[in-house]
């Protein structure tokens, strides 16, 4: 079992029940979220000793998110407490042709003004074998950029391997930002996380143009990228997830990994959504389940598919699909196709 160390904001999400407008609700679904958050739980669940690293209210508000986290065995002894607020999250889910819509309500929470002295990294990473992060937590703050930095320098230092998935937030910073904060950050990174437009404006490279077409070019495109990414940043590996949109619920969803050597895609998956949030953080959980396990690139991204196509059936943010199912879909019948 290894010891995996996520860093992040915990939200209050609440979303529009039945797929109403926003306009339409006289009550919201209550559930608890954020990206790093995400990934912890997922991993709790694989099995792994899991830690979330945050600050929330010391109030009742505060205490249930991590009772949220507790319930799915997600270790809460480094959650400080204090500030202000719980940011809030609200959600009108999509479907059919209509997008989901978010309205973040998280301005000075509690883990956008947390300080240094809320977090002693040197106990944190103490035998930590993993560290995963994503660019929500730097994007929060000019605060939590710093103290992501400060985490990333503690976690190299004591030798963690370090996976980031850009998680491009349009809402929180624009890609200048984004641009500044993540370039430098990617110097502590080892496994990365983002698409060939992450690559293209967030850290300014520029993807390679072909005349292929379809799934050859996505391939071709994406491999070129990655080597990039690779000679720049001196990662061990790179991967993306794929989507082919259909509808705001119908989707294709499969990804690709790059290690320098070998390029892989995935098999695909048919799906019919339920709720999208936090399929790219229950496919980066995926990937570090495998990658830790020491499975193969191929292995690993086929986990982390799979893993991630069943979170697009479970309302709420979080992945609460066991191992066995994941294997099960990997096995079975290639359509994937859920209710
Ligand atoms: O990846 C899912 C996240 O987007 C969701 O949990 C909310 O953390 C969140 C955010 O900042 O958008």
């Amino acid at each position: 079992m290894a010891k995996i160390v996520t860093m992040g904001e915990i939200m209050l999400r609440l979303s529009t029940p039945g797929y109403q407008r926003f306009i339409q609700a006289d009550s919201f679904d209550v559930n608890y979220g954020g990206g790093e958050a995400n990934v912890a739980v997922s991993l709790a669940n694989f099995g792994h000793s899991t830690y979330f690293v945050s600050k929330v209210p010391e109030n009742p508000i505060g205490e249930s998110a991590v009772t949220a986290l507790r319930k799915y065995n997600v270790n809460c002894d480094f959650i400080a407490r204090g500030g202000e607020r719980l940011g809030i999250y609200y959600l009108e889910p999509g479907a059919s042709m209509r997008a989901s819509n978010v309205v973040y309500d998280r301005a000075h929470s509690s883990m956008a003004e947390a300080k240094e002295e809320d977090f002693d990294f040197d106990t944190v990473f103490e035998g930590a074998d993993w560290f995963h992060l994503s660019g929500i937590t730097p994007a929060i703050s000019d605060g939590a950029a710093y103290l992501t930095e400060l985490a990333l320098k503690a976690a190299k230092e004591k030798g963690v391997t370090i996976s980031m998935d850009f998680n491009y937030r349009k809402k929180l910073w624009s890609y200048e930002k984004a641009n500044k904060v993540m370039t430098n950050l990617m110097q502590y990174v080892d496994v990365c996380i983002g698409s060939k437009e992450d690559a293209k404006y967030i850290l300014g490279l520029t993807p390679v143009t072909t005349e292929k077409t379809g799934i050859e070019a996505e391939d071709y495109i994406y491999r070129d990228i990655f080597q990039q990414m690779m000679d720049r940043f001196g990662l061990k590996c790179i991967a993306s997830t794929l989507r082919e949109s259909y509808s705001a619920s119908d989707n294709s969803w499969s990804a690709c990994i790059y290690d320098g050597k070998e390029f892989y895609h995935s098999r695909k998956y048919e799906m019919r959504i339920v709720d999208r949030v936090g399929g790219g953080d229950s496919f980066a959980a995926g990937l570090i389940c495998g990658l830790i396990e020491g499975k193969d690139i191929r292995e690993s991204l086929e986990f982390a598919v799979a893993a991630s196509a069943l979170k697009h059936t479970i309302p709420g943010d979080v992945n609460l699909v066991t191992r066995r199912e994941v294997e099960n879909l990997m096995g079975g019948d290639a359509s994937g196709r859920v209710q």
